[in-house]
């Protein structure tokens, strides 16, 4: 099958095509995070190039949103880790003003698929409600995301506050979305900054010593 076409119901915000499309994917053997990584998130790329050049704009945006969810929806039950093993427990959100949460989704279900226990809270969630999570859920990892140059800066309040807890040597901090780099990682104290989802199971495998 032509899965150029997947990429392009993305783009045109074709709920039922994409997902249709990712249906007949997955029966033809291919995997969801080859579907989601090699064909979902390029459609979400060619879309938010053209928002960026005023060639789409925030409808579009948000019907790719919703096509990419419907697919997603259907493909992170089929990623779901081998049963019984559990790596550590992970907080993960998007930092508060921050309203971006298909890239950290993606992460979240990256990281349940892996076979960590994952507690997601969302959209715009306050240093506060991080601090809370991972006290409450005893986590191993804390996990940001951001996709504003806006709200980025955010991060740096949320690791203060969880310094000011008393808690900072009993988790792991990870910080990721597209406009954050290693450099803006190490300026903010986060312990790690990883590109993308698979890269981020991988490095939290690594920071728990669960991996060599
Ligand atoms: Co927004 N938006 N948006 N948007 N939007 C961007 C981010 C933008 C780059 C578009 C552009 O101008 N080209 C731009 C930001 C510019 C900037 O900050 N410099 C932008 C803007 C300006 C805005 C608004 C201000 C627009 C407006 O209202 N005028 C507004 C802000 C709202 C707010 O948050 N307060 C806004 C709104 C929206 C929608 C609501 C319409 C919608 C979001 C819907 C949703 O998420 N439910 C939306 C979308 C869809 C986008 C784009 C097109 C796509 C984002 C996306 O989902 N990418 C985006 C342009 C782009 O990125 N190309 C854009 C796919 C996703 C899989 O990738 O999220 O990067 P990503 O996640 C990756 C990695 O970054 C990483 O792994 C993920 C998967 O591999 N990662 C992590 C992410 N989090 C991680 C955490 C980790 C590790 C890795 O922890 C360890």
């Amino acid at each position: 099958m032509d899965l150029q076409e997947l990429t392009d119901a993305i783009v045109a915000g074709n709920m039922n095509g994409a997902v249709t499309l990712s249906k007949q994917a997955v029966e033809s053997g291919i995997e969801p995070k080859t579907i989601i990584s090699d064909y979902l998130i390029k459609g979400m790329e060619i879309i938010g190039a053209r928002f960026g050049e005023g060639k789409a704009f925030v409808p579009n945006l948000l019907m790719s949103a919703r096509a990419m969810k419907g697919c997603l929806d259907l493909l992170k039950p089929m990623m779901q880790g081998e049963s019984g093993i559990s790596y550590g427990k992970v907080v993960i959100g998007t930092v508060k003003g921050d309203l971006h949460d298909i890239g950290k989704n993606l992460v979240a279900s990256m990281f349940e698929g892996s076979g960590f226990e994952v507690i997601n809270l969302g959209i715009n969630v306050d240093a506060d409600k991080f601090v809370k999570a991972v006290i409450d859920n005893d986590a191993d990892i804390l996990s940001l995301s951001a996709l504003l140059t806006t709200t980025m800066g955010y991060m740096k309040d949320v690791i203060k506050a969880v310094e000011e807890a008393g808690i900072r040597n009993n988790v792991k901090i990870m910080v990721g979305g597209a406009p954050l780099n290693e450099a803006f990682a190490r300026e903010i104290g986060a312990d790690v900054y990883t590109a993308d989802a698979n890269e981020a199971v991988i490095v939290a495998k690594k920071l728990l010593g669960k991996s060599s």
